[in-house]
């Protein structure tokens, strides 16, 4: 049997278009799905949108619309950016539906049983637009004397009867937890501030509301209704079946991670182990957090009027060209800055000049000196050898960094091998060859082309379709795509389609 694979994105709130960081998180999600399934595992990969509380209900609101009809709009916007950026995921989950109502009551209810919750009365800080209690230590107070919560949102005086959940009762089952699986939380630097949170002390945690409507009512008591994230972080269960242990797809239960953005992090590594342990569930295997994007080196936002719309960006340059940018340009977990001159340099260099070209090189050589053939494999230099053996060790390589996340060093260790079969090419110069030794000339080409097979197989999750236009183009059969079918080599004579460039170079007007 497969092993099982469970990768999610937290799912977006419906108050807004769907915008780069959305996209960022989607794409890397969709780039571990789509390495996984070519690694041999049975991937379910979940993805979907956040629908109730405060803050979709005011912009439904401002909208004029109800909030069901606002959230099944919106919904619909962020599934259409899904499919348009290839997003390969096996659910899209809404929390609307009646199968995630029936989830976070059947969870209700067992951390009620279990003790874990009473009915008390909040009163303190709210931010509707993170959806978060602050502690007033935590806010700042503005020169109007307005004040913020640490994310700039503000904040609100909150002062209702509430439900809690005893938190405070899990501080210790946390920290052992942490210190048992010292990989839950990545980077290692957010794993220490999430320990340091945990070791301060938790409060209990208010996790319902009765001065609004929309959210999954209170089993039992239903003026009040479930605090969002409750309902949101359920919805990872939700999507294998919970709470019916037959349902099909327990089987991917617990998570192997959930990849979030630095912003929800407490959410995940605290509030989301301690309702799991509360109710007896699993705990996922790993939350791993990516940084932030600014663009031109500008924090993003409605204000400043220069959010990206990654449709806008597609269209500019190109689906693989963006989902490469954006696993590229930075470490998953850092912060890191979009520009139009960065897009340009790495599309430019690396796309088109190292692997385009190389490509085209190689494949025109054979179309026109091979007869449009794959030539036979010929005796092995020992330059062939470093460069061959480098090329098979790239699934290796790159399972490694991609396991721990660090997609732009996965991405790297291929680059390694382009540039290095760059340098082959000039030296062996197998253009040169075809008067003197043409026997050695197909030997130097299929050593290219062997390559080229292992580099596009290895970078089909980044660039979904262009790798498969060029995997095409070596006449590599679609069954034979896998990391396992890189052992065996294509049989000589095989006939290619004729080449045809795969990455265009971005050229600018002159000014
Ligand atoms: O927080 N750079 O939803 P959300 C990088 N519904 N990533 C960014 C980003 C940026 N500038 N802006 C947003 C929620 N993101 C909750 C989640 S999960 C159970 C519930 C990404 O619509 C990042 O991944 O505000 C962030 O965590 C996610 O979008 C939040 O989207």
């Amino acid at each position: 049997m497969r092993p099982s694979y469970f990768v999610s994105t937290p799912i977006y709130y419906v108050n807004g278009a769907p915008h780069i960081g959305h996209a960022y998180t989607s794409i890397a999600a969709d780039v571990l799905a789509r390495w996984k399934r070519l690694d041999g595992y049975d991937v379910f990969f979940l993805t979907g949108t956040d629908e109730h509380g405060q803050k979709v209900e005011k912009a439904a609101a401002e909208a004029g619309l109800d909030p069901q009809r606002f959230a099944d709009r919106v919904s619909a916007d962020f599934r259409a950016m899904a499919a348009r950026m290839a997003i390969s995921h096996d659910q899209f989950i809404r929390t609307t539906e009646p199968r995630h109502k029936a989830s976070c009551t059947a969870l209700w209810q067992r951390l009620a049983a279990a003790g874990h919750i009473y009915l008390g009365a909040y009163e303190g800080w709210y931010a509707v637009r993170d959806e978060s209690f602050y502690d007033e230590g935590e806010l700042t107070t503005r020169a109007d004397g307005s004040k913020v919560a640490p994310t700039g949102a503000p904040v609100e005086w909150v002062r209702e009867p509430s439900y809690f959940f005893r938190l405070s009762a899990f501080q210790d089952r946390l920290l052992a937890f942490y210190e048992a699986e010292p990989d839950f939380i990545a980077p290692e630097g957010r794993r220490r501030e999430v320990v340091s949170f945990v070791r301060g002390g938790l409060r209990d945690l208010s996790i319902s509301r009765t001065s609004f409507r929309w959210g999954i009512p209170v089993p039992g008591d239903p003026a009040h209704v479930m605090y969002v994230w409750l309902d949101a972080l359920t919805n990872y269960i939700t999507g294998c079946g919970f709470p019916d242990p037959e349902a099909p797809l327990w089987r991917f239960w617990p998570a192997d991670i959930h990849l979030i953005g630095k912003d929800i992090l407490r959410f995940h590594a605290v509030y989301w182990p301690a309702f799991l342990m509360g109710a007896g569930v699993a705990l996922p295997r790993r939350v791993s957090s990516n940084g932030w994007w600014t663009v031109e080196g500008e924090k993003m936002s409605k204000s400043l009027g220069n959010v990206i719309d990654p449709l806008k960006l597609i269209e500019t340059y190109g689906l693989d060209q963006v989902r490469f940018f954006l696993m590229r340009e930075k470490p998953f977990g850092a912060d890191g800055s979009i520009s139009h001159a960065a897009v340009v340099l790495r599309v430019n260099v690396e796309l088109a000049n190292d692997l385009g070209n190389l490509s085209q090189r190689s494949l025109s050589l054979i179309a026109r000196n091979c007869d449009g053939r794959l030539p036979p494999r010929g005796d092995i230099t020992a330059d062939d050898a470093t460069l061959l053996d480098a090329a098979a060790s790239l699934p290796g390589l790159l399972r490694e960094r991609i396991d721990r996340q660090v997609f732009n060093e996965a991405l790297e260790e291929a680059w390694k091998v382009i540039r290095a079969a760059n340098v082959y090419i000039d030296r062996q110069a197998p253009w040169a060859l075809r008067k003197t030794d043409p026997v050695r000339m197909a030997a130097v080409l299929r050593v290219l082309a062997d390559v080229l097979r292992a580099v596009a197989t290895v970078l089909q999750p980044f660039m979904p379709g262009s790798m498969a236009a060029m995997l095409d183009q070596l006449g590599v059969p679609e069954d034979a795509r896998d990391f396992a079918a890189l052992g065996a080599p294509l049989p000589a004579g095989t006939t290619l389609p004729a080449p045809s460039g795969v990455f265009p170079r971005i050229v600018e007007p002159t000014a």
